[in-house]
């Protein structure tokens, strides 16, 4: 799992890259012409937390790479060494500037005009690959004919011409060919693009008041350099902190962003359970148990027998497996069943 952050110059991209990434060994690397950090995040999560309590076992979340971009300029985006990075991506934060003297008091209408701004440019970006590939498929159908390229011409005159109303291709449902042909072409407005407006203390409180609103539109507002800060008290001075300077509803950075990385990449979480190790493992949403299975291993989705399944909560709530399937909350499910969000499988198998 791949996050990368972007966004312009002295956005805050490294500041929020050591918050996400905290003290995890960063590593340099190269990608083409971009210099890149990696250092990797764990996904917290509260359901497993609880989990791991009540089994008094060792806790394992879902860990995401993130890597820090030098900065983009979207306007020139064409030309960004890092550009073949951020299409290889599964998510991008793009880190908006609410905090400098120049951002100044940045109202929502402005975030949205950032926001539109980005997407303009993606959608530009991804028309020009579409016509360059719908001019070269005109010269080739001049000698050869296939129903292929037909389809796929088809195809991308579809994609251009919402492409040129501005229309992202983020949600459209493609077949399996169009599947195929869309991972080659290396499209942008495909990708999903959380916002993450880096506050100080007055936007921030600004933000928070209209925090469901925000989210909605993909801005979430957090407060990189306040938090770094809170971080580094104890719980009694930060609770102090936090009352003094009226953080309205603060909540951590780090108890909101994993589940909306998350489900930004139609991913779901599903938990083992033990003594030994609870943990958290990252799925597509609509995954079988058969495949499930395999993300653990290869040989327990070889060996497959059945799942047994059942809401995290139903758990806790009973406390026990067997009395869980005495009330019915423990599921035996088949290859076939769809995995969802927040379920604890234990995979029964026979190599
Ligand atoms: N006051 C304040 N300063 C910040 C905040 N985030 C970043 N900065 C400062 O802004 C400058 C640029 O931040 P940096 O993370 O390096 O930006 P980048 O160029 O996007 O990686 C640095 O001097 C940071 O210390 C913030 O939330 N509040
Ligand atoms: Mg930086």
């Amino acid at each position: 799992m791949q996050i990368t952050l972007t966004g312009p110059l002295q956005s805050g991209k490294t500041t929020v890259f050591n918050l996400l990434t905290r003290n995890n060994p960063k590593q340099t690397l190269r990608a083409g012409n971009a210099e890149l950090v990696k250092a990797s995040s764990l996904l917290y999560d509260s359901r497993l937390q609880q989990l791991a309590e009540f089994f008094s076992s060792p806790i394992k979340y879902i860990r995401a790479d993130l890597f820090d971009t030098p900065p983009l300029m979207i306007d020139r985006l064409s030309s960004a060494p890092q550009l073949q990075f951020l299409k290889n991506s599964d998510l991008l934060l793009y880190i908006v500037d609410a905090f400098s003297p120049k951002a100044g008091d940045i109202s929502l209408a402005g975030l949205k005009q950032i926001a539109a701004n980005v997407k303009t440019e993606f959608c530009l970006h991804d028309y020009l690959i579409a016509s360059n590939r719908l001019e070269k498929i005109i010269l080739d159908q001049k000698k050869i004919h296939s129903k292929e390229l037909q389809q796929e011409k088809e195809f991308l005159e579809n994609i251009k011409n919402l492409l040129e109303k501005n229309q992202p291709l983020a949600g459209t449902e493609f077949n399996q060919f169009q599947e195929s042909l869309v991972k080659g072409f290396g499209l942008l407005s495909l990708k999903p693009v959380v916002f993450i407006v880096n506050c100080n203390e007055a936007n921030f409180k600004k933000f928070a008041e209209e925090q469901n609103s925000l989210l909605a539109e993909n801005f979430l507002p957090v407060a990189a350099r306040l938090e770094e800060e809170l971080l580094e008290l104890d719980p009694e001075e930060r609770e102090s902190f936090i009352r003094e300077y009226d953080l309205v509803n603060f909540q951590f950075f780090s108890a909101i962003y994993p589940q909306l990385f998350l489900v930004k990449m139609n991913l779901i979480s599903f938990f083992t359970v033990g003594e030994d190790e609870c943990r958290a493992w990252e799925i597509k949403n609509g995954t079988s148990a058969l495949l499930a299975a395999g993300k653990i291993h290869s040989d327990i989705q070889k060996g497959f027998i059945r799942a047994e399944v059942i809401n995290w909560r139903d758990f806790l709530a009973v406390q026990s497996f067997s009395k869980a399937k005495e009330k019915g909350l423990l599921r035996i499910e088949g290859k076939d069943y769809l995995v969802k969000d927040g379920e604890i499988v234990h995979f029964r198998f026979q190599v």
